[in-house]
């Protein structure tokens, strides 16, 4: 049959059978290559975002402290790129839960957080709003984006307001353990006193987070606020402390708030049967722990600010604002 001269039907057709198998095998190997680096084959669209190079000479801040002695950063308005920040945590398809309690006449202030939440908070991300309360029926409906939720709590009213703030710890705790660790990567809780004015975005997660109390950032560690009774679980000597952290903004990853939020919640419980409770409340417990447990991020105060502290040049943007609180219609 191949006795013809070359080039012979019959070597034509083993040309052909041989080129055919290497493509096989050519396509068999990208396949596979795919399938085991998906998160190489995938950021072809990273490479489509325009960005400076980072320059290492060019610190983006030199008016702030952006990095702790522990390496972990602190968040500055012009440190960072929200699109290199948004690219990476799309591509990990993050779910983010954001905490919040309104007890009693606390109620009020729903409306205008979900509100600018809604504008500024993680937009573009899978949000679910957790809403602690003990009046279900007085929160409205919300017309929320696509891929967002929220998820009504009903949670008992402390007869004092000290057990309304400090009890968030315990609940926040049994919630995570029972539901958030199952529907989110990321927790923030935070105060419901206030309102989104700019944007807070993935730049804020990491392990675990707190946030700058805009009431003491250029202070001395003298003046912060901590617990100074050595009989409280709260207590820090004057010679110790790093940043006096606000109460009312944490998070990071689910079982990191279970950490905090038991840490604190049994400090608070074995003061209680000392008699004793902590000067700032949660807040209080809330500094030991992170003196003790450094936090991998910190927010700098824009994310938690208040106009009673004015408008320092540092502070380049307010994102998260105090709504000044009529306190006769609120407090109890
Ligand atoms: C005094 O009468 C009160 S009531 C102090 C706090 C109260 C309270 C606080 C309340 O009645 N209901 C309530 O839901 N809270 C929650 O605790 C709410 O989420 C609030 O943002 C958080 C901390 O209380 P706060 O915002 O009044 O604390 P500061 O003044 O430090 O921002
Ligand atoms: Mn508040």
């Amino acid at each position: 049959m191949c006795s013809q001269k070359w080039p012979s039907v019959c070597s034509i057709k083993w040309i052909l059978l041989f080129c055919l198998c290497f493509g096989l095998l050519l396509s068999w190997f990208a396949i596979k290559g795919n399938r085991c680096h998906p998160n190489i084959a995938m950021p072809y669209t990273l490479h489509r975002i325009l960005y400076d190079k980072p320059d290492i000479f060019k610190p983006r801040r030199i008016d702030v402290l952006s990095i702790t002695p522990w390496l972990a950063p602190i968040v500055w308005n012009g440190t960072f790129n929200r699109d290199i920040l948004n690219a990476q945590f799309h591509q990990r398809e993050v779910r983010i839960g954001l905490t919040v309690f309104a007890i009693k006449k606390y109620v009020i202030f729903i409306k205008k957080f979900i509100e600018s939440a809604e504008k500024f908070f993680m937009v573009g991300h899978k949000v679910n709003y957790y809403v602690f309360t003990d009046r279900v029926n007085e929160i409205s409906n919300f017309t929320l984006a696509e891929g967002r939720h929220m998820v009504i709590l009903e949670v008992p009213a402390y007869e004092r307001w000290q057990d309304v703030t400090m009890r968030r710890m315990e609940m926040i705790r049994d919630f995570s353990i029972k539901q958030f660790v199952n529907d989110v990567d990321y927790l923030a809780c935070v105060d419901v006193d206030m309102e989104f004015l700019d944007d807070v975005g993935v730049e804020i997660l990491s392990k675990v987070f707190g946030a700058l109390h805009p009431g003491f950032f250029s202070h001395t560690r003298r003046e912060f606020t901590y617990e100074r009774r050595p009989q409280s679980k709260a207590y820090i000597p004057f010679e110790a402390g790093d940043f006096y952290y606000a109460g009312g903004y944490f998070g990071g990853v689910v079982e990191e708030v279970v950490k905090l939020t038991n840490y604190c919640h049994h400090a608070m419980l074995a003061d209680k049967q000392q008699n004793i409770e902590a000067l700032w409340h949660d807040e209080s417990y809330l500094n030991k722990y992170f003196l003790l447990y450094k936090p991998t991020k910190i927010l700098s105060p824009e994310y938690i600010w208040n106009n009673y502290y004015g408008s320092p040049a540092s502070i380049q943007t307010k994102r998260f604002l105090g709504v000044n609180k009529k306190y006769e219609e609120v407090r109890f």
